[in-house]
Order: C-alpha cells, then sequence, then structure tokens
C-alpha cells in the first residue's frame, strides 16, 4: 500500500494513517457505550505500521492461503483492529455504526466468524501465541512463504501459556513467526512489575531462544526499520518485538493511567480527545500509496 512511497512520505502517510485511527478509537469507545481505550491508543501505531505496510493480504479475498496471518491475542484491542480492517477495505466502515451493539458482528473481543480479515477469534488471554505457533508450524509444513504475526500485551505475559508456546515456537525453529509485545507496562489494574515482575523482559526471550529486540512502539520509522529487517521466513528462530508503548498514547489525561484501562467518555472528555489528537496530526500528509 505504501511501497511506491519514499521513506519520508511512507513515514508521513503512517503517521497520518495512526491519527485517524486514534480518533476512531474514540468515537467507537463512545458508540459501545465503553471500551478499552488504553490499549487500543497504545498498540495503534505497530497495527498500522503492520496493515498497511508490512502485511500480505487482500482484503476481497480474506482467505488468500499466501496472506500473512495476523491474530491479536490481546483481543480486547478489537477496537483497534476494527477501524484499521474497515479502512483497509474488509467492510465498509458505516458497519462499524453497530460495534457492540446487540446483533453486531463487532463487540468488545474479534469473532472470526463475524468480521472478514478476523484469523481468529481471541479476548481469552494467553492462548494467541499458542494458535499462532500451530499455524506457523503448518505453514512450514507446507513450505508456505507467508509470516505469522501475534500481537500480545505485556500483561498478557502473566498467562504460563505464553511461555508454553514460546517453547514450542523455539523448539520448531519457527522463523517464520513473529511475537510483538505492546509494552505498556500496565495491566487491567496496576502496573505489570507490581502484579507479577516481568523484566527483564527481552532476555527471558532470549533464553527461551526466540531473537528478541526492543523498538519504540510509536515511532514510525524505527517500527518500519525493524519490520523491514526481520530474517527471511525459512529462518531458524522466531522473533519477538517488545515494542515500548504508552497506555493512552496520544490523549493526555489518558496516558498511562489504569483508569483508561476500559471507560467511556461523556460529550465533553471525547471533544476533548478528539481535539488533541486532531492537534498532533502531521500537516501536510496527505500522500496515498
Ligand atoms: C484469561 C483472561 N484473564 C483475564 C482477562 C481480563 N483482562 C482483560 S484485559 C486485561 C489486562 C491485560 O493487560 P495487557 O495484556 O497489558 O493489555 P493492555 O494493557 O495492552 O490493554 C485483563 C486481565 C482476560 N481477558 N482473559
Amino acid at each position: 500500500m505504501t511501497k511506491t512511497l519514499s521513506k519520508e512520505e511512507r513515514i508521513r502517510f503512517l503517521e497520518e494513517k495512526a491519527a485517524e485511527t486514534r480518533e476512531s478509537i474514540v468515537k467507537l469507545t463512545c458508540t459501545a457505550g465503553g471500551g478499552h481505550v488504553g490499549g487500543g491508543l497504545s498498540m495503534t501505531d505497530i497495527l498500522v505500521a503492520l496493515y498497511y505496510h508490512v502485511l500480505k493480504y487482500d482484503p476481497h479475498n480474506p482467505k488468500w492461503p499466501e496472506r500473512d496471518r495476523f491474530i491479536l491475542s490481546k483481543g480486547h484491542g478489537c477496537i483497534a483492529l476494527c477501524p484499521v480492517l474497515a479502512d483497509v477495505g474488509y467492510f465498509p466502515v458505516e458497519k462499524l455504526d453497530t460495534f457492540n451493539q446487540l446483533d453486531s458482528p463487532f463487540g468488545m473481543h474479534p469473532d472470526c466468524n463475524k468480521i472478514p480479515g478476523v484469523e481468529m477469534s481471541t479476548g481469552s488471554l494467553g492462548h494467541g501465541l499458542s494458535i499462532s505457533v500451530g499455524v506457523a508450524l503448518s505453514a512450514r509444513i507446507d513450505n508456505a512463504s507467508h509470516r505469522i504475526f501475534c500481537l500480545m500485551g505485556d500483561g498478557e505475559m502473566d498467562e504460563g501459556s505464553i511461555w508454553e508456546a514460546a517453547m514450542s515456537a523455539a523448539h520448531y525453529k519457527l522463523g517464520n513467526l513473529v511475537g510483538i509485545v505492546d509494552r505498556n507496562g500496565l495491566s487491567l489494574d496496576g502496573v505489570t512489575e507490581g502484579i507479577m515482575t516481568l523484566e527483564p523482559l527481552l532476555q527471558k526471550w532470549e533464553a527461551f531462544g526466540w531473537r528478541a529486540q526492543e523498538v519504540d512502539g510509536h515511532n514510525m520509522g524505527a517500527l518500519l526499520d525493524i519490520f523491514e529487517k526481520l530474517p527471511p521466513t525459512n529462518d531458524n528462530q522466531p522473533t519477538i518485538i517488545i515494542a515500548k508503548t504508552v497506555k493512552g498514547k496520544g490523549v493526555s489525561f489518558m496516558e498511562n493511567t489504569i483508569d483508561w484501562h476500559y471507560g467511556n467518555l461523556d460529550e465533553e472528555l471525547r471533544d476533548q480527545a478528539l481535539a488533541e489528537l486532531r492537534s498532533k496530526k502531521p500537516a501536510g500528509g496527505g500522500h496515498r500509496g
């Protein structure tokens, strides 16, 4: 989607998309009567880099066998995923007007039987990586060249199943698997280190046999660099990217605040949040790849 742009134009385009996505997250939170807004805003730049530059997919053929697979293990990030899937063409954006309403395909967690482009129904934390290992293993057996990306929360690292999956990915030498941790430092009701010490997280993944890297999860240029330098899919080691992020990124009263893990906005707060996000939009973007 952005392949024909210069690097500078691409970053500008993606930053603009991220700003638009954040606005959509705030609006959808109001449509839904509440939502996981903090974790949606922290993962936005990662999601935008993936869907507008990195992933291979065809929104008109969601089951295209050669597509890259994206599995949202932190399923409560559905509020960020849905506007991106709509914008890249999986379904009309107007459909999101029903978000979280009775009989809507769109709920707080993604349902792969109802939303085109969603690879796996998630929401119960700790399962996405195990599923991704299975999908990656099957791609390896089929000699396929697509990648499997799995986005996890850092609070989610407390789930033991993550570490079982981590061991098996290394055991099966799944170089086609890329895990990303949205390292915003907060879980549902506290700081991650207060609930269960995760650090040294990078070294833990390394010890489990993964190629581990850290990146500023809000620096579009750095995110692109790290994705562009992924090893070939037939490599023999899975990759984990620990993306340092800020929960509630972009809305000052939400940033780094546990209260905004899940919340609703009244009209005044919504307008304040949207005005802030609009004021931070990169000026003069507008290039479309
Ligand atoms: C198995 C399971 N236990 C508990 C929950 C409830 N829950 C929803 S979000 C969340 C916090 C997760 O924190 P993190 O992974 O850091 O998410 P983020 O901060 O990125 O939103 C919890 C405990 C759940 N969805 N699944």
